[in-house]
Protein backbone atom coordinates (compact mmCIF):
# COMPACT_ATOMS: atom_id res chain seq x y z
CA UNK A 1 0.00 0.00 0.00
CA UNK A 2 1.45 3.77 -1.21
CA UNK A 3 1.75 6.11 2.76
CA UNK A 4 3.24 9.02 3.19
CA UNK A 5 6.04 8.33 5.79
CA UNK A 6 6.39 10.80 8.44
CA UNK A 7 8.77 10.64 11.60
CA UNK A 8 8.89 12.40 14.65
CA UNK A 9 9.28 12.49 18.40
CA UNK A 10 7.52 9.91 20.84
CA UNK A 11 8.03 10.07 24.26
CA UNK A 12 9.26 6.33 24.80
CA UNK A 13 12.20 7.71 22.06
CA UNK A 14 12.98 10.64 23.68
CA UNK A 15 13.36 8.58 27.21
CA UNK A 16 15.96 6.02 25.28
CA UNK A 17 18.40 8.38 23.57
CA UNK A 18 20.92 7.97 26.28
CA UNK A 19 20.49 3.85 25.87
CA UNK A 20 21.09 3.67 22.46
CA UNK A 21 23.12 0.45 22.53
CA UNK A 22 20.17 -1.36 24.03
CA UNK A 23 17.19 -3.60 22.90
CA UNK A 24 14.73 -0.93 24.47
CA UNK A 25 15.85 1.69 22.18
CA UNK A 26 16.01 -0.43 19.11
CA UNK A 27 11.98 -1.63 20.13
CA UNK A 28 11.22 2.08 20.64
CA UNK A 29 12.44 3.61 17.16
CA UNK A 30 11.64 0.43 14.76
CA UNK A 31 7.66 1.34 15.26
CA UNK A 32 4.89 2.14 12.95
CA UNK A 33 1.89 3.76 13.85
CA UNK A 34 -0.90 3.17 11.23
CA UNK A 35 -4.46 3.95 11.60
CA UNK A 36 -6.36 0.78 12.28
CA UNK A 37 -7.86 0.98 8.24
CA UNK A 38 -4.78 1.10 6.99
CA UNK A 39 -3.38 -1.73 8.80
CA UNK A 40 -6.52 -3.76 7.54
CA UNK A 41 -5.91 -2.87 3.99
CA UNK A 42 -2.71 -3.80 4.32
CA UNK A 43 -3.30 -6.86 6.68
CA UNK A 44 -1.14 -6.47 9.76
CA UNK A 45 -1.85 -6.08 13.40
CA UNK A 46 -0.24 -4.83 16.29
CA UNK A 47 2.94 -5.95 16.72
CA UNK A 48 3.13 -8.00 13.50
CA UNK A 49 5.68 -6.29 10.65
CA UNK A 50 5.47 -4.11 7.91
CA UNK A 51 8.50 -3.99 5.38
CA UNK A 52 8.90 -0.17 4.41
CA UNK A 53 10.55 0.87 1.15
CA UNK A 54 10.75 4.28 -0.16
CA UNK A 55 13.13 4.76 -3.14
CA UNK A 56 16.31 5.10 -0.90
CA UNK A 57 15.93 1.88 0.80
CA UNK A 58 13.76 -0.64 2.79
CA UNK A 59 13.48 -1.97 6.17
CA UNK A 60 11.38 -3.82 8.74
CA UNK A 61 9.15 -2.35 11.32
CA UNK A 62 6.82 -3.45 13.82
CA UNK A 63 3.03 -1.87 13.83
CA UNK A 64 1.46 -0.11 16.25
CA UNK A 65 -2.09 0.44 15.43
CA UNK A 66 -3.04 4.38 16.49
CA UNK A 67 -6.52 5.94 15.67
CA UNK A 68 -4.75 9.42 16.36
CA UNK A 69 -2.54 8.66 12.99
CA UNK A 70 -4.38 9.95 9.86
CA UNK A 71 -5.33 7.35 6.92
CA UNK A 72 -2.34 7.65 4.26
CA UNK A 73 0.29 8.15 7.04
CA UNK A 74 2.74 5.70 8.17
CA UNK A 75 4.34 7.39 11.54
CA UNK A 76 7.63 6.77 12.46
CA UNK A 77 10.10 7.62 15.46
CA UNK A 78 12.49 9.69 14.62
CA UNK A 79 15.63 7.20 14.95
CA UNK A 80 17.84 5.00 12.88
CA UNK A 81 14.90 2.93 11.13
CA UNK A 82 13.16 6.07 9.98
CA UNK A 83 16.31 7.14 8.22
CA UNK A 84 17.62 3.73 6.84
CA UNK A 85 14.36 4.49 4.03
CA UNK A 86 15.19 8.22 4.19
CA UNK A 87 16.87 10.21 1.64
CA UNK A 88 19.03 12.94 1.39
CA UNK A 89 17.85 15.64 -0.50
CA UNK A 90 17.20 18.85 1.15
CA UNK A 91 15.53 20.89 -1.80
CA UNK A 92 18.62 23.10 -0.92
CA UNK A 93 17.36 24.17 2.57
CA UNK A 94 19.81 22.06 4.34
CA UNK A 95 16.81 19.59 6.15
CA UNK A 96 16.01 16.71 4.68
CA UNK A 97 12.45 15.84 4.10
CA UNK A 98 12.10 14.12 7.56
CA UNK A 99 8.08 14.85 7.24
CA UNK A 100 6.56 13.43 4.24
CA UNK A 101 8.28 10.94 2.25
CA UNK A 102 6.16 8.31 -0.07
CA UNK A 103 6.62 4.98 0.74
CA UNK A 104 5.05 1.28 -0.35
CA UNK A 105 4.35 -0.44 3.12
CA UNK A 106 3.53 -4.77 3.06
CA UNK A 107 3.12 -7.21 5.26
CA UNK A 108 6.23 -9.27 5.80
CA UNK A 109 7.07 -12.11 7.95
CA UNK A 110 11.01 -11.04 7.96
CA UNK A 111 12.05 -10.57 11.32
CA UNK A 112 13.39 -6.72 13.07
CA UNK A 113 16.75 -5.85 12.79
CA UNK A 114 18.89 -4.24 15.49
CA UNK A 115 20.14 -0.35 15.71
CA UNK A 116 23.23 -1.77 15.67
CA UNK A 117 22.61 -4.38 12.37
CA UNK A 118 21.11 -0.89 10.35
CA UNK A 119 24.76 0.65 11.11
CA UNK A 120 26.63 -2.61 10.25
CA UNK A 121 24.73 -2.65 6.69
CA UNK A 122 25.87 0.98 6.45
CA UNK A 123 29.55 -0.32 6.89
CA UNK A 124 30.22 0.26 10.76
CA UNK A 125 30.73 -1.77 13.25
CA UNK A 126 28.88 -2.86 16.45
CA UNK A 127 31.06 -1.77 19.86
CA UNK A 128 30.17 -2.65 23.61
CA UNK A 129 31.50 -1.31 26.49
CA UNK A 130 33.58 -3.65 28.40
CA UNK A 131 31.99 -4.77 31.73
CA UNK A 132 33.41 -3.02 34.62
CA UNK A 133 33.84 0.52 32.82
CA UNK A 134 34.33 3.20 35.14
CA UNK A 135 35.10 6.80 34.88
CA UNK A 136 38.45 7.48 36.37
CA UNK A 137 38.45 9.79 39.43
CA UNK A 138 34.76 10.01 40.37
CA UNK A 139 34.16 12.85 43.48
CA UNK A 140 32.87 10.46 46.26
CA UNK A 141 30.57 11.32 48.85
CA UNK A 142 26.88 11.64 48.88
CA UNK A 143 24.91 14.79 48.16
CA UNK A 144 21.94 16.95 46.87
CA UNK A 145 22.47 19.75 44.13
CA UNK A 146 19.16 21.84 43.56
CA UNK A 147 18.40 23.91 40.69
CA UNK A 148 20.38 22.14 38.37
CA UNK A 149 19.76 22.76 34.69
CA UNK A 150 18.70 19.90 32.50
CA UNK A 151 20.82 19.50 29.41
CA UNK A 152 18.24 17.62 26.70
CA UNK A 153 15.81 19.56 25.58
CA UNK A 154 16.10 23.71 24.38
CA UNK A 155 13.42 23.92 27.80
CA UNK A 156 16.53 23.83 29.56
CA UNK A 157 14.80 23.39 33.01
CA UNK A 158 16.99 24.77 35.92
CA UNK A 159 14.81 23.58 38.83
CA UNK A 160 15.94 19.62 38.64
CA UNK A 161 17.28 18.19 42.31
CA UNK A 162 20.01 15.73 41.82
CA UNK A 163 21.08 13.05 44.32
CA UNK A 164 23.89 11.89 43.70
CA UNK A 165 25.93 9.26 45.36
CA UNK A 166 29.87 8.57 44.38
CA UNK A 167 29.74 10.25 40.81
CA UNK A 168 26.27 8.13 40.56
CA UNK A 169 22.91 10.04 39.98
CA UNK A 170 20.49 7.75 42.21
CA UNK A 171 17.37 10.37 42.04
CA UNK A 172 16.07 13.05 39.52
CA UNK A 173 13.50 15.01 40.99
CA UNK A 174 11.38 18.08 39.13
CA UNK A 175 12.82 16.03 35.70
CA UNK A 176 10.72 14.86 33.27
CA UNK A 177 11.23 11.33 31.34
CA UNK A 178 13.90 12.43 29.09
CA UNK A 179 15.42 14.77 31.88
CA UNK A 180 15.71 11.44 33.85
CA UNK A 181 16.75 9.16 31.10
CA UNK A 182 19.86 11.07 30.48
CA UNK A 183 21.22 11.52 33.86
CA UNK A 184 20.64 8.31 35.11
CA UNK A 185 22.27 6.62 31.78
CA UNK A 186 24.98 3.99 32.26
CA UNK A 187 26.76 4.09 28.75
CA UNK A 188 29.14 6.56 29.21
CA UNK A 189 32.83 5.52 27.59
CA UNK A 190 35.87 6.28 29.72
CA UNK A 191 38.69 5.73 27.21
CA UNK A 192 39.29 6.68 23.62
CA UNK A 193 38.79 3.46 21.05
CA UNK A 194 39.98 3.35 17.11
CA UNK A 195 38.88 0.98 14.24
CA UNK A 196 41.30 -1.10 12.98
CA UNK A 197 39.75 -3.57 10.55
CA UNK A 198 37.13 -5.32 12.04
CA UNK A 199 38.65 -4.35 15.62
CA UNK A 200 38.08 -1.93 18.18
CA UNK A 201 40.95 -0.98 19.98
CA UNK A 202 42.08 1.01 22.80
CA UNK A 203 44.49 3.62 22.60
CA UNK A 204 45.46 7.08 24.76
CA UNK A 205 43.83 10.35 24.99
CA UNK A 206 47.32 11.54 23.32
CA UNK A 207 47.48 9.73 20.77
CA UNK A 208 43.66 9.82 19.63
CA UNK A 209 43.78 13.35 19.67
CA UNK A 210 47.07 13.08 17.48
CA UNK A 211 45.28 10.83 15.22
CA UNK A 212 42.33 13.17 14.79
CA UNK A 213 45.04 15.90 14.11
CA UNK A 214 46.49 14.14 11.25
CA UNK A 215 42.64 13.37 9.73
CA UNK A 216 41.82 16.53 9.66
CA UNK A 217 45.14 18.88 8.78
CA UNK A 218 45.25 16.26 5.64
CA UNK A 219 41.95 16.66 4.39
CA UNK A 220 40.62 18.26 1.26
CA UNK A 221 37.05 19.44 2.82
CA UNK A 222 36.85 19.14 6.33
CA UNK A 223 33.01 18.95 8.35
CA UNK A 224 32.69 19.51 11.94
CA UNK A 225 29.27 18.68 12.70
CA UNK A 226 26.39 18.86 15.84
CA UNK A 227 27.96 21.34 18.47
CA UNK A 228 23.99 21.81 19.98
CA UNK A 229 24.90 18.95 22.73
CA UNK A 230 28.08 20.71 24.33
CA UNK A 231 28.91 23.79 25.62
CA UNK A 232 28.93 27.58 23.81
CA UNK A 233 32.57 27.72 24.94
CA UNK A 234 33.47 24.38 23.38
CA UNK A 235 31.78 25.69 20.65
CA UNK A 236 33.90 28.89 19.82
CA UNK A 237 37.40 26.71 20.06
CA UNK A 238 36.10 24.65 17.77
CA UNK A 239 35.28 27.47 15.03
CA UNK A 240 38.93 28.51 15.55
CA UNK A 241 39.86 25.23 14.50
CA UNK A 242 38.14 25.49 11.76
CA UNK A 243 39.15 28.49 10.85
CA UNK A 244 42.58 26.91 11.07
CA UNK A 245 41.62 24.46 8.78
CA UNK A 246 39.45 25.93 6.08
CA UNK A 247 36.54 23.62 7.19
CA UNK A 248 32.63 23.68 7.47
CA UNK A 249 31.52 24.20 10.65
CA UNK A 250 27.68 23.40 10.98
CA UNK A 251 25.23 22.64 14.12
CA UNK A 252 22.22 20.94 14.24
CA UNK A 253 20.15 23.68 13.51
CA UNK A 254 20.65 22.75 9.67
CA UNK A 255 18.17 19.44 10.18
CA UNK A 256 15.85 21.32 12.16
CA UNK A 257 15.13 24.67 12.74
CA UNK A 258 17.38 26.28 10.10
CA UNK A 259 14.66 26.72 7.81
CA UNK A 260 13.34 28.92 10.61
CA UNK A 261 16.55 30.76 10.48
CA UNK A 262 15.97 31.35 6.65
CA UNK A 263 12.62 32.72 7.42
CA UNK A 264 13.28 35.13 9.92
CA UNK A 265 15.93 36.78 8.04
CA UNK A 266 13.48 36.89 5.06
CA UNK A 267 10.48 38.63 6.96
CA UNK A 268 12.22 39.07 11.23
CA UNK A 269 10.80 37.61 14.15
CA UNK A 270 8.32 38.78 16.77
CA UNK A 271 9.88 36.90 19.78
CA UNK A 272 10.19 37.04 23.12
CA UNK A 273 11.25 35.42 26.06
CA UNK A 274 9.16 32.38 27.89
CA UNK A 275 8.67 34.21 31.26
CA UNK A 276 6.23 36.81 29.12
CA UNK A 277 4.12 34.02 27.55
CA UNK A 278 3.81 32.67 31.44
CA UNK A 279 2.82 35.82 32.43
CA UNK A 280 0.55 37.34 29.91
CA UNK A 281 -0.59 34.63 26.90
CA UNK A 282 -4.44 33.98 26.88
CA UNK A 283 -4.42 32.13 23.83
CA UNK A 284 -1.57 29.83 22.87
CA UNK A 285 -1.09 27.86 19.26
CA UNK A 286 0.80 24.91 18.82
CA UNK A 287 1.96 24.10 15.85
CA UNK A 288 3.44 21.87 13.97
CA UNK A 289 5.33 20.91 17.15
CA UNK A 290 4.54 18.24 19.89
CA UNK A 291 6.16 19.96 23.35
CA UNK A 292 4.52 16.78 25.37
CA UNK A 293 6.31 14.75 23.38
CA UNK A 294 9.55 16.88 22.73
CA UNK A 295 9.51 19.64 25.74
CA UNK A 296 7.55 17.68 28.37
CA UNK A 297 7.92 20.30 30.44
CA UNK A 298 7.07 23.48 28.42
CA UNK A 299 3.37 23.15 28.96
CA UNK A 300 3.44 22.88 32.69
CA UNK A 301 6.86 25.25 33.31
CA UNK A 302 6.41 27.94 31.04
CA UNK A 303 3.29 28.10 28.99
CA UNK A 304 -0.59 26.38 29.30
CA UNK A 305 -0.44 25.02 32.26
CA UNK A 306 1.73 27.67 34.16
CA UNK A 307 0.30 30.31 36.55
CA UNK A 308 1.36 33.68 35.72
CA UNK A 309 1.39 37.71 36.66
CA UNK A 310 -2.09 38.60 34.91
CA UNK A 311 -2.88 34.56 34.17
CA UNK A 312 -3.60 33.58 38.15
CA UNK A 313 -5.80 30.68 37.00
CA UNK A 314 -3.07 29.13 34.55
CA UNK A 315 -4.99 26.73 32.37
CA UNK A 316 -8.57 28.58 33.23
CA UNK A 317 -7.01 31.28 31.92
CA UNK A 318 -5.98 30.05 28.54
CA UNK A 319 -7.07 29.13 25.47
CA UNK A 320 -4.77 26.26 23.43
CA UNK A 321 -4.72 25.64 19.34
CA UNK A 322 -2.35 22.19 18.64
CA UNK A 323 -2.20 22.36 14.70
CA UNK A 324 -0.68 19.01 13.69
CA UNK A 325 -1.59 16.42 10.78
CA UNK A 326 -2.46 13.76 13.79
CA UNK A 327 -3.59 13.86 17.02
CA UNK A 328 -0.57 14.16 18.68
CA UNK A 329 0.16 13.99 22.71
CA UNK A 330 -0.13 17.49 22.80
CA UNK A 331 -3.37 17.74 20.65
CA UNK A 332 -5.48 15.37 23.19
CA UNK A 333 -5.02 18.32 25.60
CA UNK A 334 -6.03 21.40 23.14
CA UNK A 335 -9.35 23.25 23.27
CA UNK A 336 -9.25 23.08 19.43
CA UNK A 337 -7.61 21.06 17.58
CA UNK A 338 -7.20 21.57 13.53
CA UNK A 339 -5.90 18.32 11.60
CA UNK A 340 -4.25 19.82 8.75
CA UNK A 341 -2.90 17.54 5.67
CA UNK A 342 0.41 17.09 5.58
CA UNK A 343 2.02 19.84 4.04
CA UNK A 344 -0.57 21.77 3.89
CA UNK A 345 0.31 24.63 6.09
CA UNK A 346 1.55 27.25 3.84
CA UNK A 347 -2.10 27.28 2.63
CA UNK A 348 -4.12 27.30 6.01
CA UNK A 349 -1.37 30.17 7.17
CA UNK A 350 -2.22 32.13 4.54
CA UNK A 351 -5.97 31.52 5.14
CA UNK A 352 -6.29 32.59 8.18
CA UNK A 353 -4.33 35.74 7.38
CA UNK A 354 -6.80 36.46 4.64
CA UNK A 355 -9.39 35.86 7.30
CA UNK A 356 -7.84 38.15 10.16
CA UNK A 357 -7.50 41.13 6.99
CA UNK A 358 -11.09 40.56 7.04
CA UNK A 359 -11.43 38.89 3.32
CA UNK A 360 -13.50 36.11 4.44
CA UNK A 361 -14.99 35.88 1.09
CA UNK A 362 -12.12 34.58 -0.58
CA UNK A 363 -12.42 31.15 1.60
CA UNK A 364 -13.04 28.15 -0.48
CA UNK A 365 -14.97 25.46 2.09
CA UNK A 366 -11.99 23.42 2.80
CA UNK A 367 -8.06 24.33 3.17
CA UNK A 368 -5.85 21.77 3.34
CA UNK A 369 -8.25 19.82 4.82
CA UNK A 370 -9.93 22.46 7.43
CA UNK A 371 -13.20 23.04 7.21
CA UNK A 372 -14.05 26.90 6.35
CA UNK A 373 -16.37 27.45 9.82
CA UNK A 374 -13.77 26.10 11.72
CA UNK A 375 -10.80 28.56 10.70
CA UNK A 376 -13.43 31.44 11.24
CA UNK A 377 -13.69 30.42 14.97
CA UNK A 378 -10.35 30.21 14.91
CA UNK A 379 -9.22 33.68 13.36
CA UNK A 380 -11.81 34.88 15.91
CA UNK A 381 -9.99 33.23 18.97
CA UNK A 382 -6.63 34.41 17.50
CA UNK A 383 -8.29 38.53 16.77
CA UNK A 384 -9.76 38.15 20.42
CA UNK A 385 -6.71 37.42 22.08
CA UNK A 386 -4.41 40.24 24.49
CA UNK A 387 -1.58 38.32 24.16
CA UNK A 388 -1.03 35.48 21.77
CA UNK A 389 1.98 32.98 21.62
CA UNK A 390 2.60 31.26 18.47
CA UNK A 391 5.02 28.18 19.28
CA UNK A 392 5.91 26.25 15.76
CA UNK A 393 7.76 22.70 15.75
CA UNK A 394 9.55 20.43 13.24
CA UNK A 395 6.51 19.68 11.35
CA UNK A 396 6.97 23.43 9.14
CA UNK A 397 10.54 23.06 8.71
CA UNK A 398 10.77 19.80 7.95
CA UNK A 399 7.65 19.06 5.45
CA UNK A 400 7.05 19.97 2.28
CA UNK A 401 7.59 24.24 2.01
CA UNK A 402 10.21 24.07 4.73
CA UNK A 403 10.86 27.78 5.71
CA UNK A 404 8.46 29.37 3.36
CA UNK A 405 5.84 27.48 6.10
CA UNK A 406 7.26 29.55 8.75
CA UNK A 407 7.45 32.12 6.53
CA UNK A 408 3.92 31.69 5.99
CA UNK A 409 3.02 31.38 10.05
CA UNK A 410 5.31 35.13 10.74
CA UNK A 411 3.29 36.73 8.13
CA UNK A 412 0.07 35.46 9.94
CA UNK A 413 1.56 37.12 13.26
CA UNK A 414 2.78 40.13 11.64
CA UNK A 415 -1.25 40.23 10.83
CA UNK A 416 -2.39 39.74 14.03
CA UNK A 417 -0.02 42.63 15.37
CA UNK A 418 -2.17 44.75 13.71
CA UNK A 419 -5.06 43.86 16.16
CA UNK A 420 -3.47 43.06 19.15
CA UNK A 421 -0.27 41.69 20.72
CA UNK A 422 0.98 38.03 19.22
CA UNK A 423 4.96 36.52 19.32
CA UNK A 424 6.12 33.50 17.55
CA UNK A 425 8.90 31.08 19.11
CA UNK A 426 10.52 28.12 17.54
CA UNK A 427 10.67 25.45 20.15
CA UNK A 428 14.11 24.80 19.55
CA UNK A 429 15.24 21.25 20.01
CA UNK A 430 18.50 20.81 21.93
CA UNK A 431 19.26 22.44 25.26
CA UNK A 432 22.14 24.64 23.61
CA UNK A 433 20.84 24.94 19.57
CA UNK A 434 20.24 28.37 20.34
CA UNK A 435 23.76 28.62 21.90
CA UNK A 436 25.23 27.08 18.24
CA UNK A 437 23.28 29.98 16.35
CA UNK A 438 24.49 32.74 19.06
CA UNK A 439 27.73 31.55 19.45
CA UNK A 440 28.43 31.27 15.46
CA UNK A 441 27.24 34.62 14.59
CA UNK A 442 29.25 35.71 17.20
CA UNK A 443 32.40 34.42 15.57
CA UNK A 444 31.40 33.83 11.91
CA UNK A 445 28.75 36.16 11.03
CA UNK A 446 26.55 33.44 10.31
CA UNK A 447 23.91 31.01 13.01
CA UNK A 448 24.86 27.82 10.71
CA UNK A 449 26.02 25.87 7.90
CA UNK A 450 29.74 28.14 8.09
CA UNK A 451 32.04 27.41 5.41
CA UNK A 452 36.09 28.72 5.99
CA UNK A 453 37.41 26.68 2.70
CA UNK A 454 37.86 30.19 0.90
CA UNK A 455 39.71 31.78 3.30
CA UNK A 456 36.53 34.08 4.31
CA UNK A 457 33.13 33.18 5.51
CA UNK A 458 30.53 31.68 3.01
CA UNK A 459 27.16 30.78 3.98
CA UNK A 460 24.64 29.01 1.82
CA UNK A 461 22.23 26.31 3.16
CA UNK A 462 21.48 23.50 1.41
CA UNK A 463 25.30 24.06 0.11
CA UNK A 464 27.43 24.54 2.97
CA UNK A 465 25.04 22.53 5.30
CA UNK A 466 26.18 18.87 6.58
CA UNK A 467 23.44 16.53 5.12
CA UNK A 468 24.26 18.73 1.57
CA UNK A 469 28.21 17.90 1.79
CA UNK A 470 27.46 13.86 3.05
CA UNK A 471 25.47 13.56 0.08
CA UNK A 472 27.00 15.41 -2.14
CA UNK A 473 30.37 12.87 -1.11
CA UNK A 474 32.39 15.99 -0.83
CA UNK A 475 33.85 15.27 2.88
CA UNK A 476 36.76 13.20 3.43
CA UNK A 477 37.27 13.93 7.11
CA UNK A 478 34.21 15.04 9.63
CA UNK A 479 34.30 15.58 13.33
CA UNK A 480 30.92 14.56 15.04
CA UNK A 481 30.02 16.41 18.35
CA UNK A 482 27.14 16.91 20.74
CA UNK A 483 25.03 15.13 18.03
CA UNK A 484 24.43 11.70 16.99
CA UNK A 485 24.38 11.40 13.05
CA UNK A 486 24.59 7.71 13.13
CA UNK A 487 20.96 7.28 14.38
CA UNK A 488 19.54 10.74 13.17
CA UNK A 489 20.86 11.53 9.57
CA UNK A 490 19.71 10.01 6.01
CA UNK A 491 20.75 6.44 5.00
CA UNK A 492 23.38 7.46 2.04
CA UNK A 493 25.32 10.02 4.28
CA UNK A 494 25.87 7.80 7.07
CA UNK A 495 27.04 5.16 4.35
CA UNK A 496 29.47 7.89 3.41
CA UNK A 497 30.44 9.12 7.01
CA UNK A 498 31.32 5.30 7.74
CA UNK A 499 33.78 4.98 4.88
CA UNK A 500 35.94 8.17 5.79
CA UNK A 501 37.83 9.55 8.21
CA UNK A 502 34.97 10.03 10.96
CA UNK A 503 35.76 10.86 14.40
CA UNK A 504 33.47 10.96 17.11
CA UNK A 505 33.65 13.06 20.07
CA UNK A 506 31.33 12.13 22.79
CA UNK A 507 30.71 11.26 26.66
CA UNK A 508 28.15 8.58 25.72
CA UNK A 509 28.41 5.38 23.49
CA UNK A 510 25.93 6.44 20.32
CA UNK A 511 25.50 4.81 17.02
CA UNK A 512 27.84 7.01 15.49
CA UNK A 513 30.06 4.88 17.41
CA UNK A 514 29.55 1.79 14.78
CA UNK A 515 30.55 4.28 11.59
CA UNK A 516 33.88 6.44 12.86
CA UNK A 517 37.35 5.56 13.02
CA UNK A 518 37.83 7.54 16.15
CA UNK A 519 35.41 7.79 19.03
CA UNK A 520 37.21 10.13 22.22
CA UNK A 521 34.84 10.51 25.27
CA UNK A 522 34.85 13.50 26.96
CA UNK A 523 33.11 14.55 30.39
CA UNK A 524 29.52 15.53 29.95
CA UNK A 525 28.36 19.11 29.94
CA UNK A 526 25.62 19.20 33.13
CA UNK A 527 27.24 15.69 34.60
CA UNK A 528 31.01 16.41 35.09
CA UNK A 529 31.55 19.02 32.77
CA UNK A 530 30.09 23.16 32.70
CA UNK A 531 29.27 25.69 30.17
CA UNK A 532 26.83 28.34 28.89
CA UNK A 533 23.78 27.06 27.14
CA UNK A 534 21.21 29.29 25.33
CA UNK A 535 17.65 28.15 26.21
CA UNK A 536 15.29 28.18 23.38
CA UNK A 537 14.08 31.65 23.58
CA UNK A 538 17.31 32.84 23.93
CA UNK A 539 17.88 32.92 27.49
CA UNK A 540 21.64 32.04 28.60
CA UNK A 541 21.97 29.77 31.26
CA UNK A 542 25.01 28.43 33.34
CA UNK A 543 25.01 24.91 33.30
CA UNK A 544 26.78 23.67 36.30
CA UNK A 545 28.73 20.30 36.76
CA UNK A 546 26.79 17.85 38.93
CA UNK A 547 30.30 16.18 40.49
CA UNK A 548 33.88 16.11 39.11
CA UNK A 549 35.44 13.57 37.04
CA UNK A 550 39.19 12.45 35.55
CA UNK A 551 37.56 13.33 31.89
CA UNK A 552 38.23 15.85 29.80
CA UNK A 553 35.81 18.12 28.91
CA UNK A 554 34.97 18.94 24.92
CA UNK A 555 36.77 22.47 25.49
CA UNK A 556 40.25 20.64 26.82
CA UNK A 557 40.08 17.81 24.09
CA UNK A 558 39.76 20.63 21.30
CA UNK A 559 41.82 23.38 22.85
CA UNK A 560 44.65 19.84 22.45
CA UNK A 561 43.24 19.33 19.48
CA UNK A 562 43.89 22.63 18.23
CA UNK A 563 47.74 22.78 19.23
CA UNK A 564 48.67 19.50 17.09
CA UNK A 565 46.54 20.74 14.22
CA UNK A 566 48.78 24.09 14.49
CA UNK A 567 52.41 21.87 15.07
CA UNK A 568 51.75 19.78 11.96
CA UNK A 569 50.98 22.82 10.06
CA UNK A 570 54.39 24.95 11.49
CA UNK A 571 56.26 21.39 10.44
CA UNK A 572 55.05 21.46 6.78
CA UNK A 573 55.95 24.98 6.99
N1 LIG B 1 11.15 12.76 23.00
C1 LIG B 1 12.07 13.51 22.36
N2 LIG B 1 12.11 14.82 22.59
C2 LIG B 1 12.99 15.59 21.90
C3 LIG B 1 13.90 15.04 20.94
C4 LIG B 1 13.86 13.63 20.76
O1 LIG B 1 14.62 13.05 19.96
N3 LIG B 1 12.92 12.90 21.47
N4 LIG B 1 14.67 15.85 20.15
C5 LIG B 1 14.72 17.29 20.38
C6 LIG B 1 14.89 17.99 19.09
S1 LIG B 1 16.40 17.85 18.34
C7 LIG B 1 13.90 18.72 18.48
S2 LIG B 1 14.21 19.61 17.05
C8 LIG B 1 12.59 18.85 19.09
C9 LIG B 1 11.48 18.75 18.03
O2 LIG B 1 10.25 18.88 18.60
P1 LIG B 1 8.94 18.92 17.66
O3 LIG B 1 9.02 20.12 16.78
O4 LIG B 1 7.77 18.80 18.54
O5 LIG B 1 9.21 17.61 16.75
P2 LIG B 1 8.48 16.40 16.01
O6 LIG B 1 7.84 15.46 16.97
O7 LIG B 1 9.51 15.82 15.11
O8 LIG B 1 7.36 17.05 15.09
C10 LIG B 1 6.30 17.77 15.66
C11 LIG B 1 4.99 17.44 15.06
O9 LIG B 1 4.94 17.77 13.68
C12 LIG B 1 3.88 17.02 13.14
N5 LIG B 1 3.89 17.13 11.67
C13 LIG B 1 4.43 16.32 10.74
N6 LIG B 1 4.20 16.79 9.50
C14 LIG B 1 3.51 17.94 9.64
C15 LIG B 1 2.96 18.90 8.72
O10 LIG B 1 3.06 18.80 7.50
N7 LIG B 1 2.29 19.96 9.28
C16 LIG B 1 2.12 20.12 10.63
N8 LIG B 1 1.47 21.19 11.07
N9 LIG B 1 2.61 19.22 11.50
C17 LIG B 1 3.31 18.16 11.02
C18 LIG B 1 4.11 15.64 13.71
O11 LIG B 1 2.91 14.88 13.67
C19 LIG B 1 4.59 15.96 15.13
O12 LIG B 1 3.57 15.77 16.09
O13 LIG B 1 12.41 17.83 20.06
C20 LIG B 1 13.44 17.82 21.06
N10 LIG B 1 12.98 16.94 22.11
N1 LIG C 1 13.73 10.46 10.84
C1 LIG C 1 14.01 11.60 11.48
N2 LIG C 1 15.30 11.93 11.68
C2 LIG C 1 15.61 13.08 12.29
C3 LIG C 1 14.60 13.97 12.75
C4 LIG C 1 13.23 13.60 12.55
O1 LIG C 1 12.29 14.30 12.95
N3 LIG C 1 12.99 12.41 11.90
N4 LIG C 1 14.94 15.14 13.38
C5 LIG C 1 16.28 15.71 13.13
C6 LIG C 1 16.63 16.69 14.16
S1 LIG C 1 15.62 18.06 14.30
C7 LIG C 1 17.71 16.59 14.96
S2 LIG C 1 18.26 17.92 15.86
C8 LIG C 1 18.48 15.32 15.02
C9 LIG C 1 18.67 14.80 16.46
O2 LIG C 1 19.77 15.24 16.91
P1 LIG C 1 21.04 14.52 17.58
O3 LIG C 1 21.93 15.67 17.81
O4 LIG C 1 21.56 13.39 16.80
O5 LIG C 1 20.39 14.02 18.96
P2 LIG C 1 20.93 13.06 20.08
O6 LIG C 1 20.79 11.65 19.66
O7 LIG C 1 20.29 13.49 21.33
O8 LIG C 1 22.49 13.36 20.11
C10 LIG C 1 23.11 14.18 21.05
C11 LIG C 1 24.51 13.63 21.27
O9 LIG C 1 25.24 14.51 22.10
C12 LIG C 1 25.96 13.75 23.04
N5 LIG C 1 26.32 14.58 24.20
C13 LIG C 1 25.63 14.80 25.34
N6 LIG C 1 26.32 15.61 26.17
C14 LIG C 1 27.48 15.93 25.53
C15 LIG C 1 28.62 16.74 25.88
O10 LIG C 1 28.72 17.35 26.94
N7 LIG C 1 29.61 16.80 24.94
C16 LIG C 1 29.57 16.13 23.75
N8 LIG C 1 30.60 16.23 22.91
N9 LIG C 1 28.49 15.37 23.41
C17 LIG C 1 27.48 15.28 24.28
C18 LIG C 1 25.04 12.60 23.36
O11 LIG C 1 25.72 11.54 23.97
C19 LIG C 1 24.47 12.27 21.98
O12 LIG C 1 25.25 11.32 21.32
O13 LIG C 1 17.76 14.28 14.36
C20 LIG C 1 17.38 14.63 13.06
N10 LIG C 1 16.92 13.41 12.44
S1 LIG D 1 11.41 19.60 29.65
FE1 LIG D 1 13.38 19.40 28.61
S2 LIG D 1 14.83 20.64 29.83
FE2 LIG D 1 12.96 20.31 31.07
S3 LIG D 1 13.42 18.52 32.34
FE3 LIG D 1 12.38 17.75 30.48
S4 LIG D 1 14.03 17.30 29.00
FE4 LIG D 1 14.90 18.55 30.64
MO1 LIG E 1 16.38 19.16 16.36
Amino acid sequence: MKLLMSSGRTPEQGAQLYYKDSESYSRETSYCFLNPMDAMEIGVEDGEHVLIESTAGKTVFSVRESPETPEGVAYLPCGPYANFILHEFTHSTGAPDFKGVPVEVTQTELPLQSAWDLMEELGGRRYKIPTGTIIPDLEQGEKVLKNHACPLCGCLCDDIELHIADGIVTDVVNGCLLCAGKFRSHGRMAVPIRREGDDWKETSFDEAIKTAAEMFANAKRPLFYGWSGTSTEAMHIGLEIAEEIGAVMDNCSSECHGPTIMAVQEVGHPGCTLGQVKNRADVLVYWGCNPIAAHPRHLSRYSTYSTGAFRPEGRADRTVIVVDIRESETAKLADIFIQVKPGGDYALFNALRAIVRGERDVIPDTVAGVERSVLFKVADILLNAKFGAFFTGIGLTQSRGKYKNVRAGIELVDELNRHTKYTLTPLRGHWNVDGTNQMFSLAAGYPYAVDYSRGIVHYNPGETSGVDILAKHEADAVMIIGTDLGAHFPRETVAHLARINTVVIDPFISLSTAIAKLHIPVASVGLDAEGTAYRLDGVPIHVRKAFTSGMPSDEVVLTRLLEEIKKIKEERK
